[in-house]
């Protein structure tokens, strides 16, 4: 199975394709993507320690993210793309953590170029320090000889324009990381207007392929990414677990101000298509089948 994702993800982006990733915090908001017709899963650390109620600071532990990325494979065949963080630690923990999650399903992992631990990208004013390039490279060289699948991608993820050291800095960072070996180049940026990312890309002179997480830079469409030539992947990186928290503050705060669930109930789905998302017939099927 974990084969025939990872081959999927490639179909995809080869010949200029992108894949287009949603993140996933959990089995349901993975099984509502794929419904929807994304090509794969982010996923995502500030999704599942959000859903905890936790900030995005290596809190949630390689275990706590490993269990669910297992539960999420096991209930969706989309490929899975890993947000591991900075890999728990120095090389020799990052080189442990690839084994662990191709292991567990994952087609492709992303690494940051971060200390641990590391602070949320997209906090205005976080403390956010790199990585020497050297012990970075060391890292991408032990994610690559960890790997057992050449087609299980290590991805490099590269935060100098978030770090705000400047696009000559991302651009240096990127050619290192390529030359360790890193598959494709995560640029990310947290500037309001994608002028940032499309500079780099415009810039970027390697032969490894681009990913973006436009969530700060909304107005970077698919059709914008796909006509920089070099953007293969697109990572919408927090939109189910924000989908939830606009649908439930709203939902709640009506039935707190009516006094009851009757003006909800229609606009909400039926606990009907929660019985579907959860499988139901399956086990309606078992038990005609097995229980005497
Ligand atoms: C995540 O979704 O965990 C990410 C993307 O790493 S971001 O939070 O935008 O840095
Ligand atoms: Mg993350």
């Amino acid at each position: 199975m974990g084969k025939t994702r990872t081959k999927s993800l490639q179909d995809k982006m080869a010949e200029g394709g992108l894949a287009r990733i949603m993140a996933a915090h959990s089995p349901l908001s993975a099984r509502l993507a794929e419904e929807a017709g994304f090509d794969g899963l982010w996923a995502s650390g500030f999704e599942l320690s959000a859903l905890y109620g936790l900030p995005d600071v290596s809190i949630v532990t390689m275990s706590e993210h490993l269990e669910m990325m297992r539960a999420i494979a096991r209930h969706t065949s989309l490929p899975i793309v890993a947000d591991i963080d900075t890999g728990f630690g120095n090389a020799i923990n990052l080189h442990h953590a690839v084994g662990q999650y191709e292991d567990a399903g994952a087609s492709a992992v992303v690494i940051e170029d971060k200390t641990f631990p590391k602070v949320t990208s997209l906090l205005s004013g976080g403390r956010q320090e790199l990585l020497r390039i050297e012990e970075f490279q060391g890292k991408l060289e032990a994610a690559v000889n960890a790997r057992k699948d050449t087609g299980f991608l290590i991805i490099a993820r590269n935060e100098a324009l978030i770090a705000g050291l400047g696009e000559e800095e991302a651009l240096r960072r990127a050619a290192a990381y390529e030359e360790a070996g890193a598959d494709m180049i995560l640029i990310h940026s947290k500037q309001k207007t994608p002028d940032e990312v499309e500079s780099f890309v415009r810039n970027w002179n390697g032969a490894a392929p681009i990913v973006i997480v436009p969530t700060a830079y909304p107005e970077m469409t698919e059709a914008r990414a796909k006509s920089l030539k070099k953007i293969r992947m697109l990572i919408y990186g927090n939109h189910g677990i924000r989908a939830a928290v606009t649908a439930m503050q709203k939902v709640f705060a009506q039935i707190i101000a009516e006094g009851g669930i009757k003006g909800v109930d229609a606009e909400i789905v039926s606990v009907e298509e929660i019985f579907r998302l959860q499988n139901m017939g399956d086990v309606k099927e078992k038990e005609d089948k097995f229980l005497r």
